[in-house]
């Protein structure tokens, strides 16, 4: 479906991850929508990443959901708003306020989740507002509240300029902050002695350019910084004139040097050039994420690595600080707001009375909870023992992304009232609402989000809202009035909210908290729709900048708490039946449950199914080939996946995506084998450390399938991407059907239309495909084996005129480009082998001049320069 035309051209900000990336929009006279890096953004100066480049393929309005509905009936929001209001009420005057629940999402503007904390946390009366950000960001809060006393990022994006030695731990910057990783490489282009380090135990896309890499052992953070700490004050280091800002050095220090370095599997030599390197340069930033922060020992882990920081004063000074790097595009904001369950707004603590009082009076609330609410696994654990009886999810997709996701599933489908606000109907929770409210989407609505570095920025409307849907924050105010309290929610703009806002963080400001925005406070409406990129804090004392140089930390005494920690392995322990550590993350061109970014054609070509990284060792021990389908079981549940032969994954060890969902690959939802294991400080899900068993899924039938139409087959298997053409299928099964032509038809919903056949039933071959009107739409390729087609040739044909499309491949004069590499320009890995091997191109400049690749975004410059390296081994073996 077209969008009505309108004729913007303005500034706003990528909806996807913490970078922060500012874009230019402009909406063409056809109604299509332009994406453009923003040249002037502080975040990225005019850069922007694959999927930022193709956000313009992701807001059609296919599958948007454009109505309110009550029990899968279209309604009008009064009804739909009316019902959600008194349904919360009664639940609540029935069984307090405890027995209902928010869970919303740090991908939500500050704007909406201000309004969302405070109607729970003030007017309902309950802490029950957790937030996705709890299986994201909570270790770094917890970790910083404890070293710092607040959840304060001490640097800036500057900081990665500047520093001589960047340390990556548990973060694939390549993939999952492309900008801020084309900035590195930018420096140290510019400045070849700046250093890079990852500590990961895969070899991933963000060590390919890399100066050393650490693969330890998954879990072993904590151990290795330990060490670090232990060698630090070995060799002297430690900043006697900073000391006096630190408090628990002695502590620290005794246990680190009780920590044992050999629980990081390193080999001495490795570690020697790390120590080396991290101890020899004075401006070294560490930037940690997911594979530091989603650990049963998380916390702890970032406080290993913010002592060593603080131990050499390394902190708040031009490149030097730990760098915490946020997910999602407010995973800051919302920690500012106070969404998560135990915070209160402002960096104001819940448990504190003084600050709950002030924050009570500042929005004469009639209740405040004294104590924090259920975190996100307890939460649904809460929903599952019916405990919670009435849910507004926002923003979020728990039945995919949450541990233990079938059993999140069950207990959303059982509880007694859900509500879910979404922008579509097509995802695993939406589809178990009983009121479902359209939301706006991103390039539809307005407000603010703040980025890893905290600099706010606004997101901006260009395009006009589809159908009935409304901003976030619009459902919650109105919900809000309807329960009663109409003084406290009379927005009509997210500016008042923001001026709100701001007025409260003077307040925190007052009890000498860090974030304080209060110079914001009187912003006119027309200030607030200009607002430029802003970093806070913005208050009369101070106004962007670093924090801690000089100390000033917001503990009681002032001091940066260093922390007595020691290394603990996973909660899980591998054993016979489950042998394998499972790791679980993030691909370069989805995003999360892939319901925006699995939209998009040029998205979807880079990595098309869901899959498990395996050593080629572990692999053939285990019997698997280079396209089996494999069997991954744990004690929570069972998943079948590609196998990717790879010794980018240790042995002992695989990977696999948290991408795919039952929307598109059913049986990819790995989160369904993920035990909730969480941080005991946190509460942060240990996401990377469940125990799994790995074997080969032997299916009776293989298929590949190309489809004008989305299909949704009920094979064991299957996985569907969106291309040009249509969608192409992956297919597997047990049962392998009688008639394949009868199976086809019902498969695509093609009952009439003219079909050709190529059927061996004595190999177990198939071949059949249909055609209206002499065009292509849909075929299915059938083997007893994994079908060996020309994938990439054949998903381009749906609507085409092809006679010959049952050869499966392409006429000899056709090269097949292979799996797409290069997203912005669609350039195929054959292309750029054919380049590095027929015509000698040996740098990624020379394939970028002769094929455009890599040109635009660099995310897929690691990969072709890992092919380039590739070629050259190969070279120098023959
Ligand atoms: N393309 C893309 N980009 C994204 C997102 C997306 O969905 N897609 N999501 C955004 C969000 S919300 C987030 S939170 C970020 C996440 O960004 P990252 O944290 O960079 O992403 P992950 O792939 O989850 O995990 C990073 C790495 O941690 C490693 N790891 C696992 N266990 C350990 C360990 O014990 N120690 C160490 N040192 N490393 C370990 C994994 O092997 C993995 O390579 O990405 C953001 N950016
Ligand atoms: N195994 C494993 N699990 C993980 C992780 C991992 O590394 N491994 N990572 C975890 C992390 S860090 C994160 S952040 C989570 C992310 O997990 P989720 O938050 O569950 O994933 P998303 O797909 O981002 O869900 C966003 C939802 O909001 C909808 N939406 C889009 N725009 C709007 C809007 O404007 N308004 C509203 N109301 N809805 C909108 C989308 O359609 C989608 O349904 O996953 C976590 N789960
Ligand atoms: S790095 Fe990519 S996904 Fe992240 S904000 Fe920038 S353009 Fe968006
Ligand atoms: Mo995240």
């Amino acid at each position: 479906m077209k969008r009505p035309q309108s004729a913007c051209s303005l500034r706003s900000t990528c909806p996807y991850c913490g970078v922060g990336c500012g874009v230019l929009l402009a909406v063409d006279d056809q109604g299509a929508l332009e994406v453009r890096g923003d040249p002037d953004h502080p975040a990225n100066f005019g850069r922007l990443c694959s999927k930022g480049s193709a956000l313009s393929e992701t807001v059609s309005l296919d599958d948007r959901l454009l109505t309110p509905r009550v029990h899968g009936q279209d309604t009008d929001w009064d009804s739909a708003l009316d019902l959600v209001a008194t349904t919360f009420k009664d639940t609540i005057a029935k069984h307090g306020p405890d027995s209902v629940a928010f869970y919303v999402s740090g991908q939500l503007l500050t704007e909406d989740y201000y309004v969302a904390n405070k109607l729970m946390k003030g007017f309902i009366g309950s802490a029950n507002i957790d937030t996705n950000s709890r299986l994201c960001m909570a270790s770094t809060v917890a970790g910083h509240k404890r070293a710092f006393g607040t959840d304060t990022v001490p640097g800036t994006y500057e900081d990665l300029d500047e520093a001589d030695v960047i340390v990556l731990t548990g973060s694939n910057l390549a993939w999952c902050h492309p900008v801020l990783y084309q900035r590195i490489l930018a420096t140290r282009k510019a400045r070849p002695d700046q250093k890079l380090v990852v500590i990961d135990p895969r070899r991933t896309a963000s060590c390919d350019l890399a100066d050393l890499h650490l693969p330890l052992a998954l879990g072993s953070d904590v151990a290795l910084f330990n060490g670090l700490l232990a060698e630090i004050e070995k060799r002297g280091l430690i900043d006697a004139e900073f000391a006096k800002y630190v408090s628990g050095l002695d502590a620290a220090l005794v246990s680190a040097r009780a920590d044992d370095l050999a629980a990081t599997g390193l080999s001495d030599d490795v570690l020697a050039e790390f120590f080396d390197l991290w101890c020899g340069t004075k401006k070294v930033v560490t930037i940690f994420s997911q594979g530091v922060n989603q650990s049963s020992s998380g916390t702890d882990k970032v406080n290993a690595i913010t002592n060593c920081h603080l131990a050499t004063g390394r902190i708040g000074k031009p490149g030097m600080g730990p760098f915490s790097v946020t997910g999602q595009p407010n995973a800051m904001g919302g920690r500012e707001v106070g969404g998560l369950a135990n915070m209160l707004a402002c960096h104001l603590d819940l448990e504190n009375a003084d600050h709950r009082n002030a924050v009570k009076d500042f929005w004469s609330a009639p209740v405040m909870p004294e104590v924090a609410g259920l975190k996100a696994v307890e939460m649904f654990k809460a929903v599952g023992e019916g405990k919670i009886k009435a849910l507004w999810i926002i923003h979020t997709n728990p039945a995919v992304s949450m541990p233990d996701a079938d059993k999140v599933r069950d207990a959303i489908a059982g509880c007694d009232f859900v509500v879910v606000s979404d922008i579509t109907v097509a995802t695993d929770t939406a589809r178990l609402a009983h009121v479902l409210l359209p939301a706006t989407g991103w390039g539809e609505k307005d407000g603010t989000v703040t980025n890893s570095d905290r600099m706010m920025s606004r997101q901006r409307a260009v395009l006009p809202a589809p159908g009935l849907a409304r901003p976030d924050w619009h459902q919650l105010a109105e919900v809000g009035r309807r329960m009663g309290f109409n003084a406290a929610f009379e927005y009509e703009t997210p500016a008042e909210i923001f001026r709100e806002y701001a007025a409260l963080s003077g307040i925190a400001g007052g009890f000498g908290r860090d974030f304080d925005i209060s110079g914001l406070a009187d912003l006119s409406n027309t200030a607030y729709a200009d607002l430029a990129p802003t970093r806070w804090p913005v208050s009369s004392g101070k106004k962007g900048g670093r924090f801690f140089a000089d100390g000033g930390f917001f503990t009681p005494d002032g001091k940066g708490r260093m922390l007595p920690v020691a290394w603990k392995p996973p909660v899980a322990k591998t054993e016979k039946r489950y042998p394998f550590r499972l790791n679980t993350g993030r691909i370069r061109d989805q995003w999360h449950t892939m319901t925006r970014t699995a939209r998009s054609p040029r998205l979807s070509a880079h990595l098309a199914e869901p899959f498990v990284e395996i050593h080629p060792e572990d692999a053939s021990a285990q019997g698997i080939g280079p396209t089996a389908l494999v069997l991954l079981k744990t004690p929570n549940g069972r998943a079948i996946v590609r196998a990717m032969i790879t010794d980018r994954t240790p042995k002992g060890e695989v990977f696999v995506p948290m991408h795919w969902t039952g929307e598109n690959a059913p049986s990819g939802r790995i989160d369904a084998l993920v035990p909730s294991v969480t941080d005991p400080i946190s509460g942060q899900p240990e996401s990377k450390g469940a125990v799994v068993s790995v074997t080969p899924f032997a299916a009776k039938w293989y298929g590949f399938a190309i489809s004008q139409m989305p299909i949704k087959p009920k094979y064991d298997y299957w996985a569907l991407a969106k291309t040009y053409a249509g969608y192409r299928v992956e297919l597997a099964g047990m049962t392998v059907p009688e008639d394949w032509i009868e199976e086809a038809r019902t498969l695509f919903g093609l009952p009439d239309a003219d079909v050709q056949t190529m059927l061996d039933p004595a190999k177990g071959t198939a071949r059949v495909a249909f055609h209206v009107n002499g065009a292509l739409v849909a075929a299915l390729f059938v083997s007893r084996t994994p079908v060996a087609v020309m994938r990439d040739y054949l998903a381009a044909l749906p609507g085409q005129e092809v006679p010959g499309v049952l050869a499966g491949k392409s006429p000899a004069n056709q090269p097949d480009p292979g799996p797409v590499l290069c997203s912005c320009f669609n350039v195929g890995i054959n292309t750029i082998l054919a380049a590095i091997e027929t015509r000698g191109l040996m740098s990624v400049e020379a394939i970028g001049a002769a094929l455009d690749a890599g040109t635009n975004c660099g995310s897929c410059r690691p990969e072709i320069s890992a092919l380039i390296a590739k070629a050259q081994t190969k070279e120098a073996a023959e």
